[in-house]
């Protein structure tokens, strides 16, 4: 059966989003969709964090989810965490339409993102080129302008 999922995400200020993930049965494919609104135009690192955890808002959503201990990179790189999806690029009009295919998060198993957090930064996610520490944990994204749990829909 193919597997669906929803994140509604939400922060403090103006922004906010859904994105949906869908992961047909016998497939390692992940395509994700959606739409972030109320970001400022330009480039936006967008995660997976470890926890589905938002009781502090997004910060209690911890690190990317990295259950391999690797360090952080961007999407195509055959090193990177499980929720390094990247940048997403918002318009003249706020607004980030997404429209990614990964292969490396998973709506099962191990991989599986199910009950963890999609965050959306309000900086460029350097994809660990950054040649500094921090690069190799965050992409130095900066805050996080707003996340949420990421859900089995049907
Ligand atoms: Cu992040
Ligand atoms: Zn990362």
């Amino acid at each position: 059966m193919a597997l669906k999922a929803v994140c509604v995400l939400k922060g403090a200020g103006e922004t906010s989003g859904t994105v949906y993930f869908a992961q047909e049965e016998d497939s390692a494919t992940v395509h994700i969709t959606g739409e972030i609104k109320g970001l400022a135009p330009g480039q936006h690192g967008f995660h997976v964090h470890a926890f589905g955890d938002n009781t502090n808002g997004c910060i209690s959503a911890g690190p990317h989810f990295n259950p391999y201990n690797k360090n952080h990179a961007g999407p195509n790189d055959k090193e990177r965490h499980i929720g390094d999806l990247g940048n997403v690029t918002a318009g003249a009009d706020n607004i980030a339409k997404i429209d990614i295919t990964d292969n490396v998060i998973s709506l099962r198993g191990r991989d599986s993102i199910i009950g963890r957090t999609m965050v959306i930064h309000e900086g460029v996610d350097d994809l660990g080129k950054g040649g500094n520490e921090e690069s190799l944990k965050t992409g130095n994204a900066g805050g996080r302008l707003a996340c949420g749990v990421i859900g089995i829909t049907q």
